[in-house]
């Protein structure tokens, strides 16, 4: 069997205070692993020595540090305000320098204010163990009765508010702080975290920007770095939006395949990647995920594989990662197909897991527990594994 055309398995570290040590990682079977440096403020420069430090730690234990996940693009730079023109520079110098170290992948998003969003990180599934979850009515309820954004109310049907109302009121106030506490003050990985007061600040320094000005300024974006990513070797890779939607009044451009179209048609370099995430596209019954992994293969450098399961009202929950409404078989058939056509081995990582077994007794990142994510590791390698050799 080629080893290079099987996926490289990799996990999220989120650094030396994760739960989740590097060994942990190793025993599940990895060889690589993915992390950021969350210490480094957006919009300063990575030093060299700064990602050797973090790099020397990975690869003693015999891993190797395969992925950024993700160097942040500043709210300036998503805005075009202030120091955004700096911030710009910082990032290339970053590029640069991870490029010196020899570390070549690199994840970042676009999506306004808010990175993931989910309203309940301890939804019980029939099994027992907790998932993540996004309810349409909590997410709106939140938006027009805390957040009390004005014209809230014009972005929903009569009937998504009337549900919400109801929602709303048969909350106790601690279930209420716990939903504008999971909404706003920031899921692991995202690098914001805010109070209401200034949520609202961010939100409004989004007016006058719709999704067609998001998008020159992303463009921009990637005609000042791609260039540099070209020159160092370094393939940037866009997460798309979680969930795929406008929300909150935001525009959000990275959520179906016509939105990749039109960021890779502005610079074609293939150094402008995606990372095909497919518990986010496949939020979208619109979104034909294996279509999708076949019409981008040459530009997917980094894969999550998770899968949710949506219902009539708009909300979704994450599913064991063989179940759900992706499928899985297709989308792991079409990468097998996408490496054996560019002969690599592409990153991927299970994206969250339940938190299960022995993890429910223990404080973990929301998403990020050990045992879970082991689980849907184990299943998707046997899924590959069957393929490959099916195919032989
Ligand atoms: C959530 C993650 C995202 C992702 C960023 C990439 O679990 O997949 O937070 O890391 O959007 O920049």
């Amino acid at each position: 069997m080629n080893k290079l055309n099987m996926m490289e398995q990799t996990m999220r570290w989120y650094g030396p205070n994760d739960p989740v040590s590097l060994w942990d990682i190793k025993q599940a079977g990895c060889s690589g692993v993915v992390t950021a440096l969350h210490h480094i403020p957006n919009g300063q420069v990575w030093t060299i020595e700064e990602i050797t430090k973090r790099k020397t730690e990975i690869e003693a234990v015999g891993l190797t540090w395969s992925v950024v996940e993700s160097v942040p693009v500043h709210e300036g730079i998503k805005t075009q305000t202030g120091n955004y023109k700096e911030y710009i520079e910082n990032y290339k110098a970053s590029i640069k320098n991870l490029s010196a170290c020899g570390v070549n992948v690199v994840t970042y998003n676009f999506m306004p204010v808010l990175d993931w969003t989910r309203t309940d990180l301890a939804y019980t599934v029939q099994d027992g163990s907790k998932a993540l979850r996004f309810e349409k009515a909590a997410f709106v309820a939140f938006d027009v009765f805390q957040l009390k954004r004005k014209g809230a109310e014009k972005d929903y049907t009569p009937e998504e508010l009337a549900r919400a109302e109801a929602r709303f009121a048969a909350m106790t106030d601690e279930e209420k702080t716990l939903l504008q506490r999971n909404i706003i003050a920031g899921l692991p990985g995202s690098e914001e975290s805010f109070t209401l007061e200034k949520f609202q600040l961010a939100l409004d320094a989004y007016d006058g920007i719709d999704a067609n000005k998001l998008r020159e300024h992303l463009i921009y974006f990637l005609k000042e770095v791609i260039p540099v990513a070209d020159a160092a070797n370094v393939k940037m890779v866009i997460h798309p939006d979680d969930p795929p939607y406008s929300i909150l009044g935001l525009p959000r451009i990275v959520s179906t395949a016509a939105d990749a179209e039109a960021l890779f048609a502005a610079v074609p370099s293939l150094n402008n990647g995606l990372c095909f995430c497919t518990g986010s596209f496949g939020v979208r019954p619109d979104n034909n995920l294996p279509a999708m992994v076949k019409q981008f293969g040459e530009r997917i450098n980094f894969i999550h594989l998770r899968s949710t399961k949506r219902n009539e009202y708009g909300d979704f929950y994450e599913d064991n990662h063989l179940e759900g409404d992706v499928d899985m078989y297709a989308v792991v058939k079409e990468f097998v197909a996408v490496m054996k056509k560019r002969n690599v081995s592409i990153a991927m990582r299970p994206d969250h897991g339940h938190q299960m077994l022995d993890d429910l007794k223990k404080k973990t990142n929301p998403g990020y527990s050990g045992i879970g994510r082991l689980r849907g590791l184990a299943e998707l390698r046997g899924l590959e594994l069957g393929i490959v050799r099916g195919e032989q």
